[in-house]
């Protein structure tokens, strides 16, 4: 089944959702221009936590329209973004309806004209994702997830076949983060040289955007990815992406995936997860909503 064909499926059971996800397309589609007409333009860029914590006023801009026009649709609906957290605004997760957005996931990458940037708008309904769209303009990528309807690839189904057999033959993907303590650092660093030694992984690849490495693990150019530290807004539609293309998601200890949790492992198959958790250190992460 294509897009095409499930948004008419939508469509025929008069799903409400089919208005979710032509929203949030057409709202990407337009936040996608905004980053690809700034993309080569000089940013003006700002710190948020720490010096490597960066922000630029396309992020700020590209979150205050994607709002404007989720409001103007859904009134009644919460919202949740990386930019209106970070002004102080809560990322208290209720039942209701909410739009969880990252308006620049790989902020530092658009900083540094790397292709790795892509905006996330997801859904989430009872706590649980129902609705994403990441796009990577640059990379002209559109990834679109509806719950038990599948995720799609520019219009085209994403499946999950012939997931490797062990973590010794397969492409994994961690992310450093923003965070230069030297013990987290230290930490960060035992994990990779642990998993390394212990599991021979032909490849660690670190693109700089979680939602980015999710949408691969959907599609099968990665196996799995982990990391200690991605928000809700960098994970709301991509764990759909993953889920409905067959893939699995859980914390870094291996439980049911957390949105708010902060810990990630996403990938193809779970006997992968089941080799990958015993060998990692954990490091302390603080929740979305705490
Ligand atoms: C990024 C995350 C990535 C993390 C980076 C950064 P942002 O999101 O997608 O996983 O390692 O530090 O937080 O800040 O570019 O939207």
């Amino acid at each position: 089944m294509s897009l095409q064909e499930c948004l008419q499926k939508l469509a025929s059971k008069q799903d409400c959702r089919l208005h979710y996800v032509l929203t949030a397309i057409n709202i990407a589609n337009n936040a996608g221009n905004i980053i690809k007409d700034c993309y080569h333009q000089v940013k003006t860029v700002s710190t948020k936590d720490c010096a490597t914590d960066l922000v630029t006023d396309t992020d700020k801009l590209v979150e205050k329209l994607i709002f404007s026009s989720l409001k103007t649709e859904f009134p009644s609906h919460k919202f949740i973004g990386e930019e209106s957290v970070s002004n102080g605004e809560s990322s208290e997760l209720s039942l209701e309806p909410t739009w969880i957005v990252d308006p620049i996931d790989g902020t530092t990458n658009f900083v540094h004209r790397n292709p790795y940037v892509a905006v996330s708008i997801g859904l989430v309904i009872n706590k649980k994702s129902e609705v994403g769209v990441v796009y990577a303009p640059i990379l002209n990528d559109l990834y679109v997830a509806v719950k038990n309807e599948g995720a799609y690839l520019n219009g085209q189904r994403l499946k999950i076949v012939n997931p490797p057999s062990s973590l010794s033959n397969s492409l994994i993907a961690f992310e450093w983060g923003a965070d230069r303590d030297s013990d987290v650092l230290a930490l960060k660093s035992r994990n990779l040289l642990d998993i390394m030694q212990k599991h021979q992984v032909r490849g660690m690849r670190s693109t700089g955007s979680a939602a980015l490495n999710m949408c691969m693990v959907a599609c099968s150019s990665l196996d799995l990815y982990f990391e200690w530290g991605p928000h809700c807004w960098d994970m709301a539609a991509s764990n759909l992406m993953v889920e409905e293309a067959g893939g699995f998601n859980t914390t870094t200890l291996g439980c049911d995936f957390d949105l708010m949790g902060r810990t990630i492992i996403s990938a193809a198959c779970k006997n992968i997860i089941e080799e990958i958790v015993p060998t990692l250190t954990q490091i302390p992460t603080r929740r979305d909503d705490e």
